[in-house]
């Protein structure tokens, strides 16, 4: 899977990337990478790529030109129109099923903005996709660009160690994860769930589905109405409520 990145801070996007399991599926070959800086497409020798808002106002809006024409150098090598996501916080809130739906893709073009915005007229001519990653405001679109592309790769095929868990995942779609215990056993006088260490497989199995649905209840209640609850699930739900 090929990653675009239209940026003025290519540096920033590289450096962010480069690490960790994104650095080796880089390494491995399984995705890349490639920050495009637009200021190499200015209009001119000055490098200028934003200029005053026409109607006034504060701030500066990059212009047209060197989007298009950056946008055009990753159309011509690829071959075919890509998807662009435009990273803004009027954009569709990012979140796993997205992440599902753009890992299908061959190349994705994330499309960074600063200063106060884009012009729009590129917008409506290249961007096929408004993403945000949550209600608050970042200084530019590189880091979001950066969190799309991590929770992507990972669904790609051989970028985890184990390629049992991002498929088990999906099973458990819309439960939080379960709690995790490492040795030591004993830690400061809080010991593990015993049930763990009973190496009774499918006690585990129950043990750890149920703290699922009450993590979800307790900490995430509005996930709970898109779980895909057994019969056996609901049982236990009821169990709990019962006791309160
Ligand atoms: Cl995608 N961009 C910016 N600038 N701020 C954000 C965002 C995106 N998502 C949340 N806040």
């Amino acid at each position: 899977m090929n990653f675009h990145v239209l940026t003025l801070f290519p540096e920033m996007i590289n450096d962010g990337v480069n690490t960790s399991i994104t650095g080796r599926a880089i390494s491995k070959g399984l995705i890349s990478v490639n920050a495009v800086n637009i200021r190499d497409f200015a209009g001119n020798k000055y490098g200028q790529v934003d200029d005053y808002p026409y109607g006034g106002g504060a701030g500066m809006v990059m212009q047209p030109g060197p989007v298009y024409r950056s946008y055009e150098s990753i159309k011509e090598k690829i071959g075919y129109k890509p998807r662009v996501i435009y990273l803004t916080p009027q954009g569709k809130v990012f979140n796993q099923s997205m992440a599902e739906e753009f890992a299908e893709e061959k190349d994705l073009v994330f499309l960074c903005g600063h200063y106060e915005g884009i012009d729009e007229r590129v917008l409506e001519m290249i961007v096929t996709d408004n993403v945000s990653i949550g209600d608050y405001v970042l200084t530019g679109g590189e880091l979001p660009s950066m969190v799309m592309i991590d929770a992507i790769s990972r669904l790609v095929p051989g970028v985890l160690n184990n390629d049992v868990s991002a498929e088990f995942e999906s099973f458990n779609d819309n439960l939080l994860e379960y709690p995790q215990y490492t040795r030591p056993a004993e830690f400061m006088g809080k010991e593990v769930p015993p049930i763990l260490l009973s190496g009774n497989h499918p006690k585990v199995d129950e043990w750890r589905r149920q703290q699922s649905i009450l993590r979800t209840m307790e900490r995430r209640p509005d996930l709970i109405k898109d779980a895909n609850l057994t019969s056996a699930d609901k049982k236990y739900i009821r169990s709990l409520e019962e006791n309160d």
